[in-house]
């Protein structure tokens, strides 16, 4: 509908009545629905790749200014250049590369955010999360739930270095940011190291166990098993056209996303693949962990190829459409905050020109 022509006089009309009711906190909405409730998502976010080749040496860096004990998180942030100071890497989710070096330890706190980890570099360090530790080995998924005490700690002779994924600018919004230290550095373990796994893995759970939380029992998610799991279903040569074989990682107990608002994936692409575009609501964050390639974001500016290679890290806004284009096979993780759009019923999807899926 074409917007009415008005007089000089009416638009000083209405201007002296905004800025009267302004005095009360009152604001017209008609002046501002259309960039309110837009007719699809239009993201602040931009693609953008973190070549970890360049970022590495800042990450060690940061390992000779300050100790982990001092900095609590010792961590550079992967802020989104079009939300830069907001700490965030889309609009719903922080992300960051830790260093822990050998001998550190991050100390002992808890939050209602959730995180996870993705292990990009090294081997042998441990995290612990409610009183049970797990080593963390590269490519390795790990998460630590809401309200969870976790620490983190170093053992091995090299650094470690991973991509933390929080849903902190999420837990934010609604204004639901609880944090508390431990007094002690390191919390007391109650249960040996690995104890999770031995009870709630390979499709066995103990008889009677009901999980009464909502995440996930399984806080490693080993990368040797995941890469079996795509290379055994990849015998069978069931591509899908936009992604690949792509995996979620799963809460064994429900089927759900290991966390509550958090999902996690890891997608094998066929060796030089060009995927058909996907676009979704959800950000998405990845990290490819083999292979190389590109991903090419659709944005209302024209086309952003992003060129990658293992431990790089880069992000695809909501709703952009992408493809990948990878030289051989490839192997990417990715996360975003699908979980909480499906719970909330606000996610869609779009495969190529095909229909857009409504909220389910
Ligand atoms: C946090 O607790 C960790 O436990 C890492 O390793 C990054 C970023 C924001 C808030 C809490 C961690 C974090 C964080």
């Amino acid at each position: 509908m074409e917007a009415p022509q008005i007089s000089p006089a009416e638009q000083e009309a209405r201007q002296d009545f905004y800025n009267t009711i302004d005095r009360q906190s009152l604001t017209p909405l008609w002046e501002v629905l259309a960039g309110l409730v837009t007719k699809e998502p239009v993201s602040q976010a931009k693609p953008h790749l973190w070549k970890f080749a360049e970022v590495r040496p800042h990450v060690l860096k940061a390992g000779s200014l300050i100790t982990a004990e001092e900095a609590e998180r010792r961590v550079l942030i992967l802020e989104n250049p079009g939300l830069r100071g907001e700490s965030r890497i889309t609009q719903s989710l922080y992300a960051g590369l830790q260093l822990i070096l050998p001998g550190e330890i991050a100390p002992a706190h808890r939050h209602t955010a959730s995180a996870l980890r993705f292990i990009v570099e090294g081997s042998g360090a441990y995290t612990a999360v409610d009183g049970e530790k797990t080593i963390m080995e590269e490519g390795d998924f790990v998460i630590t739930p809401p309200w969870a005490w976790h620490d983190h700690g170093n053992d091995s002779d090299r650094p470690m270095i991973w991509l933390d994924g929080l849903d902190v600018p999420m837990v934010n919004s609604f204004d639901t940011s609880f944090a508390e230290n431990l007094a002690e550095d390191e919390q007391q373990l109650s249960r040996p190291t690995d104890w999770s796994p031995d009870h709630y893995s390979h499709n066995l759970l103990p008889v009677g166990y009901e999980n009464a939380k909502n995440y996930s029992p399984i806080f490693n998610y080993p990368y040797a098993r995941t890469r079996e799991t795509l290379y055994r279903m990849a015998k069978y040569e069931e591509w899908d056209p936009c992604h690949g074989l792509k995996l979620q990682y799963t809460n064994p107990v429900d089927g759900g996303y290991a966390m509550p608002t958090i999902a996690t994936f890891m997608q094998l692409l066929p060796n030089g693949t060009t995927t058909t575009p996907y676009r979704s609501t959800d950000g998405m964050v990845y990290s490819p962990v083999e292979g190389t390639g590109r991903t090419v974001v659709r944005t209302p500016a024209g086309d952003v190829p992003l060129a990658w290679e293992p431990k790089d890290v880069f992000i695809v806004p909501s709703w952009m459409p992408h493809h990948h284009e990878c030289d051989g096979e490839a192997v990417l993780f990715s996360f975003s905050d699908r979980a909480a759009q499906r719970k909330l019923g606000i996610w869609r999807e779009q495969r190529g020109n095909g229909p857009v899926s409504g909220p389910h």
